[in-house]
């Protein structure tokens, strides 16, 4: 009889303890396009990515939509300059907890070589490459620009 009652009470903890630890894995939010004139060679993308994992996972790259390949950037600004560059990132590592935003003069998805002219409103399909998977799909508005890369 006891054990039966103890049985009935754990149940619930467990399932507690599950939904709330790694249900939502690497979360993305905010994911956006900026807007190019047709011919634009590249096109920059932003997101902010949340890792609500337990574990480490890695952004090793990002692939599908219609783009020859797309490559993790960072613009740096050099201050002696006052000139910005991009840097290529192999990959970004996200702690359990760990939130990283894409935005403009800083990280971006480099989308290269877009195959079709995106314009405002739409939206496109990009697959994020994540260690140890799964991988995560986000749907990325294009929106006008008033940004720079
Ligand atoms: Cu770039």
């Amino acid at each position: 009889m006891i054990h039966n009652l103890n049985l009935i009470g754990i149940i619930p903890l467990l399932t507690l303890l599950l939904s709330g630890c790694s249900d939502e894995g690497v979360t993305v939010d905010e994911a956006w396009i900026a807007e190019a004139p047709p011919n634009a060679n590249v096109l920059a993308g932003y997101m902010t990515l949340e890792n609500n994992d337990a574990q480490h996972r890695t952004l090793a790259g990002a692939t599908d939509g219609p783009f020859e390949r797309i490559e993790i950037h960072r613009t740096l600004h050099d201050p002696q300059t006052g000139l910005a560059r991009m840097l290529k990132e192999e990959q970004i590592t996200l702690a359990p907890g760990k939130r990283v935003v894409f935005q403009p003069g800083g990280y971006h998805l480099m989308l290269i070589h877009p195959q079709v002219a995106l314009k405002a409103g739409e939206t496109v399909p990009i697959t994020l490459v994540l260690f140890p998977g799964p991988n995560l799909k986000a749907e990325f508005l294009v929106r006008r620009n008033q940004s720079h890369l």
